[in-house]
């Protein structure tokens, strides 16, 4: 498969800016870029599946450049419903350098910051030699902007498009990078920078863009309630991302595989004709599990959530010391227990039930277990003797739900 067919296997371009972008990756080495702002101080799984074409083109032999906002992150890419608060210098500065190490620890390529060229930019210039080259009329035809114009956009984030711009142009003549890629909210910003390569330099720059992941109702890949998945492993234990994975869609985890893994046609295929039999026992969700753990984490903090998951579901709960179940389930509610307590008391008293109504339903319903034992005796006393390490209960509710004990 050619560069260009494997992306389009795995359904990874949407937009392009010319027709020769096909000849370009596959008959030339190409130095590329794709940037983030920093929002955050890590990056989370959306961000994962946009950046992992860095590592994807790498292997046909382009070369990547990680551009970390230092500057655009002052200002704030437009979002399409309202103004972003904006992030203190202090912060910004911080998220750089988290979202800096994390680039070069997970995907090990050069990363750059926008400060370095755009700080030393004064407004005359920025007006002169950016902004003279960019039609306001052109600026408001773009998505990204038009759709705020109800709503308001200061002119802050208005001028957000002309300094993605001249990074683009800034990167073509200090580093010859000739492509951009990003996901496709980035699109009217990326051609910003071709537009203004065109007409300041006369170079012709390409981009193309990525879809969006999406689950099956339509909902952002990485989008769980409330939290966002991250990358850093402190702030996501790979036991909740093992989690995530293992849960995606029947119908969306083929094109997750080919999105967020480097398996080949052939064993996607392999692998999607032993789903489609037994989709049951998810081995197509193991697979993504275990190649976005490890790429993301390593193997050995793969083996681990899968070692936690496996207890879990089996009864080899018994088998993890207090020390492992308390790292990752750090983010599972958590209780104290002090000495002997009834069943019934223990659910009520940690909000694990509402009620002694529903307490006594749910252990009567075979719907409790303490460290994978069932408890179905009203009249149960749970003492220190249960708790693991004489430390830790995990208290299951119903199929999913977990709440972590400790015994003081
Ligand atoms: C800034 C300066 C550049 C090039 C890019 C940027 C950042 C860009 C942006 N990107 C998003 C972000 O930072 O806002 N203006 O959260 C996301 N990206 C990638 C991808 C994505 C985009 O980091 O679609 C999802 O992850 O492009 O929303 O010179």
């Amino acid at each position: 498969m050619t560069c260009y067919e494997d992306l389009m296997y795995r359904g990874l371009i949407k937009d392009i800016s010319s027709p020769e972008l096909e000849k370009k990756l596959n008959n030339e080495k190409l130095t590329f870029y794709i940037g983030t702002d920093p929002t955050a101080d890590s990056m989370h799984i959306g961000h994962f599946s946009s950046f992992l074409i860095a590592t994807r083109l790498a292997k046909y032999g382009h070369k990547p450049i990680l551009l970390v906002g230092g500057a655009t992150g002052l200002i704030g890419d437009p979002k399409p419903s309202q103004e972003r608060q904006m992030i203190t210098r202090e912060q910004v500065e911080k998220n750089v350098e988290g979202l800096t190490k994390q680039a070069k620890d997970i995907f090990g390529f050069e990363v750059v910051n926008n400060y370095d060229w755009i700080k030393d930019i004064s407004t005359i210039d920025f007006l002169r030699d950016y902004g003279k080259y960019i039609n306001v009329n052109y600026m408001l035809d773009k998505d990204i902007i038009s759709r705020r114009l109800e709503t308001g956009i200061t002119f802050c984030e208005f001028a957000y498009t002309i300094l993605q711009g001249l990074d683009f142009v800034t990167l073509n003549k200090t580093k010859g990078v000739t492509l951009q890629v990003a996901g496709s909210d980035q699109w009217g910003n990326i051609t910003t920078g071709i537009e203004l390569a065109r007409k300041k330099e006369n170079v012709e720059l390409y981009a193309f863009t990525m879809p969006l992941v999406l689950d099956s109702n339509g909902v952002k890949f990485g989008k769980t309630e409330g939290n966002a998945l991250w990358l850093d492993k402190n702030k996501t234990t790979s036991y909740e991302l093992y989690q995530y994975l293992i849960n995606a869609d029947d119908n969306c985890v083929i094109d997750y595989l080919k999105k967020l893994t480097f398996l080949t046609k052939e064993e996607i295929e392999e692998i999607e004709k032993k789903h489609k039999e037994q989709p049951e026992i998810r081995m197509a969700q193991k697979k993504l599990a275990e190649e976005v753990i490890t790429f993301l984490h390593g193997k050995e903090e793969f083996d681990k959530a899968l070692e936690i998951s496996e207890a879990l579901f089996t009864d080899k709960i018994k088998t993890l010391d207090a020390k492992t179940l308390k790292e990752n389930f750090k983010d599972v509610p958590t209780f104290e227990v002090d000495g002997d307590v009834n069943i019934l008391d223990l659910l009520v008293n940690n909000n694990i039930c509402t009620s002694k109504r529903e307490a006594r339903e749910m252990v009567s319903g075979n719907a409790i277990s303490i460290n994978n034992e069932k408890i179905t005796d009203l009249e149960y006393t749970v003492t220190k003797k249960d708790a693991i390490d004489n430390e830790v209960i995990i208290v299951k509710k119903g199929k999913k739900k977990y709440f972590l004990g400790i015994y003081r």
